[in-house]
């Protein structure tokens, strides 16, 4: 008699009443087997099921539940234009380092195209959603609409690719100016779930779920990207980025990625920031 394939209704709640008694799942499987069905099939059921109520207790108890990234794998990622070399990366939650992304000439020239125009930087509002001044973000900056020309337009489709998201996706490409004294204090890329300021900005393209800072130049002292939850420190260094990821298919967002800008201490420091969102976003 050939094995079954489809596990039905009965079987699948058979299976779930299990896992909640903490069921080994290859024991499953194998009691499944033995009452004639395929292991495939019965493997394929127990997993999606585990899985399934693995993620149900995380949202119910807020954890949240680390997806495999969207950063593709291996020590170098090659895209259309150059080849991204992976010098670290951490998991859980997904935090890289990247060398090559721009080149020296990108580099000078996207702080050529921005010196003139730099404004002081703000933060959201988490009441209003709103742009307010902080003693906590120090720098000014600019940004680029997407495919503002065909220099930056090079840039976002490259940018688009390593991250692998949508070019669409992307908010314009911002640049920052820091100089001595400078920095951001540890925040959130993403827009806090909980805060009524988050409204707007989430109603336009959905939530923020990835970021890559670009640094534009060597910092002669100071100015390391941290993640204080991590006891992670990223020297800048031109021509290199920091990724990470932080928003999952759940709409779930991580709080251990939280970040920030320590003070340069010497020289000035320049990055650009790409920052992704769930869907296409338009500004
Ligand atoms: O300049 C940085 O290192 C930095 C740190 C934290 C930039 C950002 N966040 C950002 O652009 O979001
Ligand atoms: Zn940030």
């Amino acid at each position: 008699m050939n094995a079954h394939t489809q596990v039905p209704e009965e079987w699948r709640n058979w299976i779930t009443h299990n896992l909640q008694r903490n069921c080994d799942l290859e024991m499953l499987v194998a009691d499944m087997v033995r009452a004639g069905f395929d292991a495939d099939a019965a493997r394929t059921a127990v997993f999606d099921l585990a899985d399934r109520s693995i993620a149900a207790a995380s949202i119910a108890n807020g954890t949240y539940v680390h997806e495999t990234p969207r950063l593709p794998s291996g020590n170098v990622i090659r895209l259309p234009d150059r080849d991204v070399r992976v010098v670290l990366r951490i998991e859980r939650p997904t935090v890289a380092f990247l060398d090559n992304v721009f080149d020296t000439q990108e580099c000078d020239e996207l702080v050529r195209l921005s010196a003139h125009k730099l404004v002081r930087s703000t933060i959201v509002d988490r009441a209003s959603g709103g742009a307010g001044l902080t003693a906590g973000r120090t720098s000014e900056g600019t940004y680029f609409p997407l495919n503002a020309n065909a220099f930056i337009a090079r840039l976002d489709h490259r940018i688009a690719a390593l991250m692998n998201m949508p070019i669409e996706n992307g908010e314009g490409l911002q640049i920052l100016h820091y100089r001595t004294g400078d920095e951001y204090a540890p925040h959130y890329d993403y827009f806090p779930p909980e805060d009524a300021g988050s409204r707007t900005h989430l109603a336009q393209g959905g939530q923020r779920v990835a970021s890559l800072i670009i640094y534009l130049n060597d910092v002669e002292d100071g100015g390391a990207t941290v993640f204080p939850k991590l006891g992670l420190r990223v020297g800048p260094k031109k021509g290199a980025a920091v990724y990470f990821e932080y928003c999952n298919s759940l709409d779930q967002v991580d709080p251990q990625t939280l970040h920030g800008g320590l003070p340069v201490l010497k020289g000035e420091k320049w990055i650009a920031t790409k920052w992704m969102r769930q869907r296409r976003y338009e500004a």
